[in-house]
């Protein structure tokens, strides 16, 4: 069964799927054990985990890798990140033709011009594309993919970029029209007011994605009780969970002269061993070394 169908089967059996954001295979190996029921390679936490801005640096190349090494050591769907789709249509079609193969459940393409900038960021230049122009990067989506249970979610920036929930939700229909099949709202707003209000004014068929970040009053719980959405996307709590971690500990070791105060804080090798997998090596190891 594709990861496209596994993840359109979950939300069919629960209304609504929770997908953590990851980095790397590590990241969604965990994100996996926890519990999530899908993989958000996210371009935040990968421009991140490379000390560099979410503005467009991050290549497609670099990104597709960790999203491939993250489908393997999850299992789980992935819904990759793909930002603008890397340029134009064309640049689209080749994006979707790599990431299907590399075993992708979903892409989500922003209607932001390349090189785009983070959607968080204050006073960040967010411009929008043209609605044509975006359609035809929908359009290009759609008509590339090979197996129709892979998902093209579009992503619609008009919130982001100040322009209002008339304009969200008139390009919203325009990125159904042409053939999403579901549509990405985000809002940077501190409280959840600016999508409630826009998941309840949209009437389109395609269910609605979110990523509350900006305001975590927005609970699964809120979520289903507007109905209409059918993924909530945790956008960057493994990257900064990771930086809280390291952050305390590397300060409490230079603090203490040493690791016995961390050691009790943080997992043992032990447990890397078994998230490494070397359970099986040792198992193999009696097996075929002669
Ligand atoms: C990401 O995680 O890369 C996202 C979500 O696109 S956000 O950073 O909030 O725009
Ligand atoms: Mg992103």
């Amino acid at each position: 069964m594709s990861k496209g169908r596994q993840l359109k089967d979950r939300i069919a059996e629960r209304g609504l799927v929770q997908v953590m954001a990851g980095h790397s295979p590590l990241s969604a190996r965990l994100a996996a054990e926890a519990g999530f029921d899908g993989i958000w390679a996210s371009g935040f936490e990968l421009s991140a985990l490379h000390g560099l801005p979410d503005v467009s640096l991050v290549t497609m190349t670099q990104h597709l890798e960790t999203m491939r090494a993250m489908v393997e050591a999850s299992g789980l769907p992935v819904v990759a990140d793909i930002d603008t789709g890397f340029g134009n249509a064309i640049n689209v079609i080749h994006a979707i033709e790599q990431y299907e193969r590399a075993g992708a459940a979903a892409v989500v393409i922003e209607d932001k011009s390349f090189p785009k900038v983070t959607s968080l960021i204050a006073g960040g230049r967010q411009d929008l594309l043209r609605v044509e122009e975006f359609q035809g990067k929908i359009e290009a989506a759609c008509a590339t993919r090979r197996d129709p249970d892979f998902l093209v979610i579009a992503r619609c920036e008009a919130l982001i970029a100040g322009l209002g929930e008339a304009e969200a939700l008139a390009r919203s229909a325009a990125y159904e029209e042409a053939g999403a099949d579901m549509i990405l709202i985000h809002s940077k707003q501190k409280t959840p007011d600016e999508v409630e209000s826009y998941v309840r004014a949209w009437r389109g068929k395609v269910p609605i994605v979110v990523v509350p970040t900006a305001y975590p009053e927005f609970t699964v719980e809120r979520m289903k009780a507007l109905g209409k959405i059918a993924v909530a996307i945790w956008g960057n709590h493994a990257i900064r969970a990771a930086v809280t971690a390291m952050q305390r500990v590397f300060r409490q070791i230079l603090d203490e002269g040493g690791i016995r105060g961390a050691d009790r804080d943080i997992v043992s090798v032990e447990e890397i061993f078994r998230l490494q997998g070397m359970d099986r090596v040792k198992q193999d190891e009696k097996r075929f070394l002669r």
